[in-house]
Protein backbone atom coordinates (compact mmCIF):
# COMPACT_ATOMS: atom_id res chain seq x y z
CA UNK A 1 0.00 0.00 0.00
CA UNK A 2 1.26 3.57 -0.85
CA UNK A 3 2.88 4.99 2.03
CA UNK A 4 4.04 8.67 1.80
CA UNK A 5 7.65 8.96 0.91
CA UNK A 6 9.45 11.44 2.71
CA UNK A 7 7.08 13.52 4.31
CA UNK A 8 7.39 17.32 4.87
CA UNK A 9 7.24 16.88 8.36
CA UNK A 10 9.84 15.08 10.54
CA UNK A 11 6.77 13.64 13.33
CA UNK A 12 6.08 11.11 11.17
CA UNK A 13 9.30 9.11 11.14
CA UNK A 14 9.47 9.21 14.82
CA UNK A 15 7.09 7.89 15.86
CA UNK A 16 6.95 3.35 16.90
CA UNK A 17 4.01 1.04 16.55
CA UNK A 18 0.31 2.69 15.53
CA UNK A 19 -0.70 6.47 15.46
CA UNK A 20 -3.52 7.96 14.21
CA UNK A 21 -4.25 11.65 13.71
CA UNK A 22 -8.03 12.02 14.34
CA UNK A 23 -11.03 13.71 15.12
CA UNK A 24 -13.63 11.67 17.22
CA UNK A 25 -16.77 13.55 15.04
CA UNK A 26 -15.47 13.56 11.60
CA UNK A 27 -16.75 10.14 8.96
CA UNK A 28 -13.31 10.10 7.29
CA UNK A 29 -11.62 9.28 10.68
CA UNK A 30 -14.43 7.18 11.99
CA UNK A 31 -14.41 4.71 9.07
CA UNK A 32 -10.21 3.67 9.96
CA UNK A 33 -11.41 3.77 13.30
CA UNK A 34 -13.98 0.99 13.17
CA UNK A 35 -11.52 -0.45 10.85
CA UNK A 36 -9.17 -0.60 13.96
CA UNK A 37 -12.10 -1.98 15.97
CA UNK A 38 -12.84 -4.72 13.17
CA UNK A 39 -9.03 -5.78 13.04
CA UNK A 40 -8.84 -6.32 17.15
CA UNK A 41 -6.68 -2.72 17.42
CA UNK A 42 -8.34 -0.71 20.28
CA UNK A 43 -7.82 2.84 21.00
CA UNK A 44 -4.84 3.71 23.28
CA UNK A 45 -3.68 6.39 25.26
CA UNK A 46 -4.16 9.86 23.99
CA UNK A 47 -1.14 12.22 22.46
CA UNK A 48 -1.34 15.54 21.03
CA UNK A 49 -1.28 15.03 17.73
CA UNK A 50 2.33 17.26 17.38
CA UNK A 51 3.81 15.66 21.09
CA UNK A 52 7.40 13.97 20.29
CA UNK A 53 8.45 13.35 23.88
CA UNK A 54 10.61 10.31 24.27
CA UNK A 55 7.30 8.64 25.89
CA UNK A 56 4.94 10.33 23.88
CA UNK A 57 6.38 8.57 20.46
CA UNK A 58 6.21 5.42 21.87
CA UNK A 59 3.39 2.19 20.73
CA UNK A 60 1.47 -0.02 22.57
CA UNK A 61 1.25 -3.59 21.48
CA UNK A 62 -1.94 -4.21 20.23
CA UNK A 63 -3.63 -0.78 20.38
CA UNK A 64 -3.23 2.84 18.56
CA UNK A 65 -2.24 5.81 20.28
CA UNK A 66 -4.79 8.37 19.39
CA UNK A 67 -3.53 11.67 17.99
CA UNK A 68 -7.02 14.43 17.93
CA UNK A 69 -6.48 17.16 15.62
CA UNK A 70 -9.26 19.34 16.46
CA UNK A 71 -11.52 20.43 13.58
CA UNK A 72 -13.25 22.40 15.47
CA UNK A 73 -9.84 24.16 17.18
CA UNK A 74 -8.79 24.13 13.48
CA UNK A 75 -5.53 22.04 14.41
CA UNK A 76 -5.97 20.76 10.80
CA UNK A 77 -5.32 24.32 9.63
CA UNK A 78 -1.39 24.92 11.04
CA UNK A 79 1.39 24.55 9.53
CA UNK A 80 2.33 21.82 12.04
CA UNK A 81 -0.24 19.32 10.11
CA UNK A 82 0.09 20.31 6.81
CA UNK A 83 3.25 19.61 7.30
CA UNK A 84 1.99 15.71 7.61
CA UNK A 85 -1.07 15.99 5.25
CA UNK A 86 -1.00 18.36 3.39
CA UNK A 87 -4.72 18.52 1.99
CA UNK A 88 -5.05 19.67 5.73
CA UNK A 89 -7.93 16.63 6.47
CA UNK A 90 -8.19 13.61 8.69
CA UNK A 91 -7.20 10.65 9.26
CA UNK A 92 -3.52 10.24 8.97
CA UNK A 93 -2.04 6.90 9.78
CA UNK A 94 1.64 6.17 11.20
CA UNK A 95 2.85 2.52 11.25
CA UNK A 96 6.43 2.20 12.50
CA UNK A 97 7.40 5.84 11.14
CA UNK A 98 5.54 5.30 8.07
CA UNK A 99 2.59 7.67 7.57
CA UNK A 100 -0.14 6.57 5.17
CA UNK A 101 -3.11 8.78 4.06
CA UNK A 102 -6.61 8.40 2.74
CA UNK A 103 -8.89 6.35 4.44
CA UNK A 104 -9.19 3.96 1.61
CA UNK A 105 -5.56 3.55 1.31
CA UNK A 106 -5.21 3.03 5.23
CA UNK A 107 -8.32 0.55 5.57
CA UNK A 108 -6.61 -1.22 2.43
CA UNK A 109 -3.21 -1.48 4.70
CA UNK A 110 -4.93 -2.20 7.74
CA UNK A 111 -6.53 -5.46 6.48
CA UNK A 112 -3.54 -6.29 4.84
CA UNK A 113 -0.74 -5.73 7.57
CA UNK A 114 -3.20 -7.07 10.58
CA UNK A 115 -5.25 -10.47 10.83
CA UNK A 116 -9.31 -11.02 11.97
CA UNK A 117 -11.63 -11.29 8.63
CA UNK A 118 -10.81 -9.88 5.91
CA UNK A 119 -12.15 -6.40 5.37
CA UNK A 120 -11.58 -6.59 1.53
CA UNK A 121 -13.02 -9.54 -0.19
CA UNK A 122 -10.88 -11.94 -1.43
CA UNK A 123 -13.03 -13.22 -4.07
CA UNK A 124 -12.70 -11.18 -7.09
CA UNK A 125 -16.07 -10.44 -8.39
CA UNK A 126 -17.27 -9.68 -4.98
CA UNK A 127 -13.70 -7.85 -4.31
CA UNK A 128 -14.31 -5.68 -7.32
CA UNK A 129 -18.15 -4.85 -6.35
CA UNK A 130 -17.44 -4.32 -3.18
CA UNK A 131 -14.56 -1.36 -4.12
CA UNK A 132 -16.92 0.16 -6.87
CA UNK A 133 -18.98 0.90 -3.67
CA UNK A 134 -16.26 2.25 -1.47
CA UNK A 135 -15.48 4.18 -5.04
CA UNK A 136 -19.26 5.47 -4.98
CA UNK A 137 -19.47 6.40 -0.94
CA UNK A 138 -16.24 8.48 -1.41
CA UNK A 139 -17.80 10.02 -4.39
CA UNK A 140 -20.59 11.04 -2.85
CA UNK A 141 -18.26 12.54 0.23
CA UNK A 142 -18.22 15.97 -1.12
CA UNK A 143 -21.88 16.09 -0.69
CA UNK A 144 -21.79 14.83 2.84
CA UNK A 145 -19.68 17.63 3.51
CA UNK A 146 -22.68 20.14 1.53
CA UNK A 147 -25.19 18.95 3.33
CA UNK A 148 -23.70 18.33 6.60
CA UNK A 149 -22.38 21.39 7.03
CA UNK A 150 -25.80 23.38 6.17
CA UNK A 151 -27.99 21.55 7.95
CA UNK A 152 -25.81 20.27 10.47
CA UNK A 153 -22.75 22.80 11.46
CA UNK A 154 -24.51 25.99 10.41
CA UNK A 155 -22.38 28.54 11.87
CA UNK A 156 -20.61 27.16 13.89
CA UNK A 157 -18.28 25.88 10.93
CA UNK A 158 -17.81 28.82 9.28
CA UNK A 159 -14.32 30.39 8.96
CA UNK A 160 -13.25 34.33 9.42
CA UNK A 161 -11.29 36.18 7.33
CA UNK A 162 -8.15 35.08 9.73
CA UNK A 163 -8.88 31.96 9.25
CA UNK A 164 -9.23 32.12 5.20
CA UNK A 165 -6.01 33.60 4.86
CA UNK A 166 -4.24 31.28 6.88
CA UNK A 167 -6.01 28.28 4.89
CA UNK A 168 -5.45 29.64 1.32
CA UNK A 169 -1.59 30.48 2.61
CA UNK A 170 -0.96 26.85 3.87
CA UNK A 171 -2.97 25.35 0.76
CA UNK A 172 -0.65 26.39 -1.74
CA UNK A 173 1.98 23.56 0.08
CA UNK A 174 -0.24 20.96 -0.60
CA UNK A 175 -2.34 19.96 -3.44
CA UNK A 176 -5.72 21.36 -2.12
CA UNK A 177 -7.36 17.78 -3.04
CA UNK A 178 -10.49 17.81 -1.09
CA UNK A 179 -10.86 21.79 -2.32
CA UNK A 180 -11.25 22.95 1.32
CA UNK A 181 -10.69 26.80 0.28
CA UNK A 182 -13.06 27.06 -2.15
CA UNK A 183 -15.30 25.57 -0.03
CA UNK A 184 -14.76 27.56 2.96
CA UNK A 185 -14.53 30.44 1.01
CA UNK A 186 -18.31 29.90 -0.39
CA UNK A 187 -19.62 28.48 2.75
CA UNK A 188 -18.22 31.50 4.80
CA UNK A 189 -19.27 34.13 2.63
CA UNK A 190 -22.60 32.41 2.21
CA UNK A 191 -22.60 32.47 -1.19
CA UNK A 192 -23.45 29.09 -1.87
CA UNK A 193 -26.40 28.63 -3.59
CA UNK A 194 -29.32 26.93 -1.91
CA UNK A 195 -29.92 24.37 -5.14
CA UNK A 196 -26.66 23.30 -4.82
CA UNK A 197 -27.11 21.98 -1.02
CA UNK A 198 -29.76 20.75 -2.09
CA UNK A 199 -28.54 18.87 -5.16
CA UNK A 200 -26.24 17.07 -3.11
CA UNK A 201 -29.03 16.17 -0.77
CA UNK A 202 -30.62 14.72 -3.91
CA UNK A 203 -27.54 12.66 -5.21
CA UNK A 204 -27.07 10.70 -1.39
CA UNK A 205 -31.48 10.27 -1.48
CA UNK A 206 -30.95 8.48 -4.82
CA UNK A 207 -27.12 6.39 -3.50
CA UNK A 208 -29.52 5.45 -0.38
CA UNK A 209 -32.32 4.57 -2.43
CA UNK A 210 -30.13 2.21 -4.76
CA UNK A 211 -28.66 0.67 -1.66
CA UNK A 212 -31.37 0.38 -0.09
CA UNK A 213 -33.06 -1.86 -2.81
CA UNK A 214 -30.07 -4.00 -2.67
CA UNK A 215 -30.17 -4.93 0.59
CA UNK A 216 -33.76 -6.29 0.35
CA UNK A 217 -32.08 -9.60 -0.53
CA UNK A 218 -31.56 -10.56 3.21
CA UNK A 219 -27.69 -10.19 2.96
CA UNK A 220 -26.96 -9.04 6.86
CA UNK A 221 -24.19 -6.81 5.11
CA UNK A 222 -24.08 -4.57 2.08
CA UNK A 223 -21.86 -7.18 0.01
CA UNK A 224 -22.74 -9.81 1.91
CA UNK A 225 -23.14 -11.49 4.79
CA UNK A 226 -19.47 -10.69 6.45
CA UNK A 227 -18.70 -7.23 7.20
CA UNK A 228 -16.68 -5.06 4.79
CA UNK A 229 -14.70 -2.07 3.94
CA UNK A 230 -17.71 -0.68 2.07
CA UNK A 231 -19.94 -1.22 5.78
CA UNK A 232 -17.04 0.98 7.12
CA UNK A 233 -17.51 3.83 4.58
CA UNK A 234 -21.45 3.63 3.95
CA UNK A 235 -22.13 3.64 7.75
CA UNK A 236 -20.18 6.77 8.90
CA UNK A 237 -22.38 8.46 6.20
CA UNK A 238 -25.61 7.30 7.93
CA UNK A 239 -23.97 7.92 11.35
CA UNK A 240 -23.25 11.89 10.18
CA UNK A 241 -26.80 12.34 8.54
CA UNK A 242 -28.97 10.65 11.37
CA UNK A 243 -27.13 13.40 13.80
CA UNK A 244 -28.40 15.86 11.13
CA UNK A 245 -31.69 14.85 11.18
CA UNK A 246 -32.01 12.99 7.94
CA UNK A 247 -34.96 10.35 8.66
CA UNK A 248 -33.32 7.35 7.79
CA UNK A 249 -35.82 4.95 8.91
CA UNK A 250 -38.91 6.60 6.93
CA UNK A 251 -37.26 6.56 3.66
CA UNK A 252 -34.50 4.25 3.47
CA UNK A 253 -35.71 1.07 5.96
CA UNK A 254 -33.38 -1.52 5.26
CA UNK A 255 -30.56 0.80 4.90
CA UNK A 256 -31.35 1.39 8.45
CA UNK A 257 -32.19 -2.30 9.69
CA UNK A 258 -28.41 -2.76 8.06
CA UNK A 259 -27.14 0.04 10.06
CA UNK A 260 -28.26 -1.16 13.37
CA UNK A 261 -26.99 -3.92 12.70
CA UNK A 262 -23.42 -2.30 12.20
CA UNK A 263 -24.26 0.43 15.28
CA UNK A 264 -24.10 -2.71 17.44
CA UNK A 265 -21.24 -4.12 16.79
CA UNK A 266 -18.59 -4.01 19.51
CA UNK A 267 -15.51 -2.02 16.96
CA UNK A 268 -18.27 0.68 16.30
CA UNK A 269 -19.99 0.99 20.10
CA UNK A 270 -16.08 1.34 21.43
CA UNK A 271 -14.41 2.88 18.35
CA UNK A 272 -16.52 4.85 16.84
CA UNK A 273 -18.82 6.41 18.94
CA UNK A 274 -16.46 6.22 22.22
CA UNK A 275 -15.85 9.50 23.25
CA UNK A 276 -18.43 10.84 20.33
CA UNK A 277 -21.62 10.35 22.21
CA UNK A 278 -22.26 13.48 23.77
CA UNK A 279 -21.34 15.67 20.57
CA UNK A 280 -23.83 12.96 18.82
CA UNK A 281 -26.89 13.18 21.57
CA UNK A 282 -26.24 17.55 21.08
CA UNK A 283 -26.19 17.31 17.07
CA UNK A 284 -29.68 15.16 17.48
CA UNK A 285 -31.16 17.71 19.89
CA UNK A 286 -30.25 20.49 17.62
CA UNK A 287 -31.97 18.39 14.59
CA UNK A 288 -34.81 18.03 16.09
CA UNK A 289 -35.42 21.06 17.55
CA UNK A 290 -35.19 22.56 14.01
CA UNK A 291 -37.07 19.97 12.66
CA UNK A 292 -40.07 21.23 15.41
CA UNK A 293 -39.80 24.80 13.51
CA UNK A 294 -40.03 22.85 10.06
CA UNK A 295 -36.76 24.02 8.82
CA UNK A 296 -34.26 21.12 9.26
CA UNK A 297 -32.96 18.28 7.49
CA UNK A 298 -35.92 16.13 7.82
CA UNK A 299 -38.26 18.96 5.76
CA UNK A 300 -35.67 19.24 3.29
CA UNK A 301 -35.23 14.98 2.98
CA UNK A 302 -38.96 15.16 2.36
CA UNK A 303 -38.98 17.51 -0.23
CA UNK A 304 -36.52 15.87 -2.34
CA UNK A 305 -38.48 12.49 -1.95
CA UNK A 306 -41.30 14.19 -3.07
N1 LIG B 1 -10.50 11.49 0.93
C1 LIG B 1 -10.14 11.78 2.28
C2 LIG B 1 -11.13 12.78 2.85
C3 LIG B 1 -10.69 13.31 4.18
C4 LIG B 1 -11.63 14.41 4.68
O1 LIG B 1 -12.27 15.12 3.90
N2 LIG B 1 -11.68 14.55 6.02
C5 LIG B 1 -12.59 15.51 6.62
C6 LIG B 1 -13.32 14.91 7.79
S1 LIG B 1 -14.45 13.65 7.28
C7 LIG B 1 -11.80 16.69 7.15
O2 LIG B 1 -10.75 16.53 7.74
N3 LIG B 1 -12.30 17.90 6.92
C8 LIG B 1 -11.73 19.11 7.38
C9 LIG B 1 -12.66 20.27 7.16
O3 LIG B 1 -13.77 20.05 6.67
O4 LIG B 1 -12.29 21.39 7.49
C10 LIG B 1 -10.14 10.48 3.11
O5 LIG B 1 -11.03 9.65 2.85
O6 LIG B 1 -9.27 10.29 3.96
Amino acid sequence: MPKVEQPASPIPGALKGLHLFHFDGAPCAQRVRFALGEKGLARGREEKFDSVTRTAVMGEPGRWVSRIVSLVKKDHMTRTYAEIHPNMVVPALVHDGDLYLESMDIIEYLDETFGGAPLIPAEPALRAATMQRVEQAKELHRSIRYVTFHWGLGRLAMLNPKERRQLTELAHQGKDGENLVSFYEGYSNRTIPEAVYRDHLAKLYQAFREVNSELKDGRQFLMSDEVSIADAFWSMKILRLLECGYPVQNHHPDLYEWYQRIYARPSFQNEVMGKNRLTNRAFRTKAQIESLFGKGLKQAVDAVAA
